[in-house]
């Protein structure tokens, strides 16, 4: 199985954009940034509490991988979830109303940052179990396959999922039923405080497809254009029911594993290595650079962002509790 892939892939993607297609990709990143800025915030104020892992620096492989789906695709992610959500059209009221633990949640104020979940919008969770979204791809994959149904499955997962079972089984499964699922690793270098090389026989994570018999591609995580079309590649494979595919995403995440997280384990020079890489900065420049908007128009864009993230913020503070009433309702489906 090929490993090679087109190096021109994001340069094809930017040219064949259009003006309103690259500002939405800004749009979208910005507005996860500016979010878990914003929760940051609300963390230490006391407003949010519990496990809460911020997603900054990571932006441009939700949008990027997102952006490349149909709004009927289905999309699984990790407890670092908020920005997937985001991207696949979740209100950042909602999202952030979930983190206050609130009723007008996403789940209703019960799972919080890292049980985000929205079945309309083919959100498929939030799973705090390392490793635990992958079976669960590969079975709604199934379930496209019986009802004959043209959608694809979008996984996304770290690289501390791939030295469990769960990882292995699952694109296991994938490839020898073909199964209509994207499985994106993002590969942020680190699980907690554990670098993938003391924890990875093989540091080339993209090439654990080899074995199951799929397309594997690693791709610049910080260029929202080169995941975006990795995935429109992997997305139409899936669809024509040619199988799964493997994409190693690499990236970086700005802050520590949660926000309880210092990140005394790796150096600041890294980090600010990793910054001047910011994926948001990046595509600013492109589209300025290549005279697609103008700085105008971004900084409306920002100012758009930034009050978003405000009334975000104002409806979660104003929205009610749960009802103790309510305590038992809504654990399992159908009640
Ligand atoms: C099965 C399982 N083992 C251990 C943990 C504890 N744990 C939580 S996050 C994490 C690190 C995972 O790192 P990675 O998959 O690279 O994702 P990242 O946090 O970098 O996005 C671990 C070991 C867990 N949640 N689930
Ligand atoms: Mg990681």
């Amino acid at each position: 199985m090929a490993l090679e892939r087109d190096k021109h892939i994001a340069e094809r993607a930017l040219l064949t954009m259009d003006e309103a297609q690259l500002l939405d990709l800004y749009r979208s990143m910005l507005l996860i940034r500016r979010f878990e800025e914003k929760t940051a915030e609300m963390y230490a104020r006391g407003k949010i509490t519990g496990f809460c892992h911020l997603y900054a620096g990571e932006e441009a492989v939700a949008v990027g991988a997102i952006s490349a789906l149909y709004d009927k695709d289905y999309v699984l992610s990790t407890y670092r979830e908020h920005g997937h959500c985001l991207a696949k059209g979740a209100s950042p009221r909602v999202v952030m109303a979930e983190l206050f633990g609130k009723a007008t949640g996403s789940s209703r104020g019960r799972g919080g940052s890292m049980h985000l979940f929205d079945a309309n919008l083919r959100f498929m969770g939030g799973y705090a179990i390392v490793g635990g979204g992958l079976p669960l791809a590969a079975g709604l994959g199934l379930s496209i396959l019986y009802k004959e149904e043209p959608e694809v499955v979008c996984c996304f997962f770290g690289d501390g999922a791939l030295p469990q079972g769960a990882f292995h089984e699952s694109l296991n499964l994938a490839s020898l039923w073909k199964l209509p699922v994207v499985f994106i690793c993002e590969n942020n270098f680190y699980g907690m405080g554990t670098l993938v090389q003391n924890a990875i026989c093989q540091e080339e994570l993209y090439r654990f497809a080899e074995p199951y018999k799929m397309p594997g591609v690693r791709v610049d995580g910080m260029d929202v254009l080169d995941v975006y079309g990795a995935v429109t590649e992997a997305a139409a494979r899936a669809r024509e029911g040619d199988g799964p595919s493997l994409i190693e995403a690499v990236t970086y995440r700005f802050r520590g594993h949660s926000m309880s997280d210092p990140a005394e384990y790796r150096s600041r020079r890294e980090e600010r290595i990793w910054q001047e890489r910011d994926p948001i900065k990046a595509l600013r420049r492109k589209i300025l650079h290549d005279r697609r908007a103008s700085e105008a128009r971004l900084d409306e864009i920002d100012a758009e962002v930034a009050a978003a993230i405000e009334d975000a913020v104002k409806f979660a503070e104003e929205s009610p509790e749960p009802g103790l009433d309510e305590i038992g309702k809504h654990v399992y489906a159908g009640e």
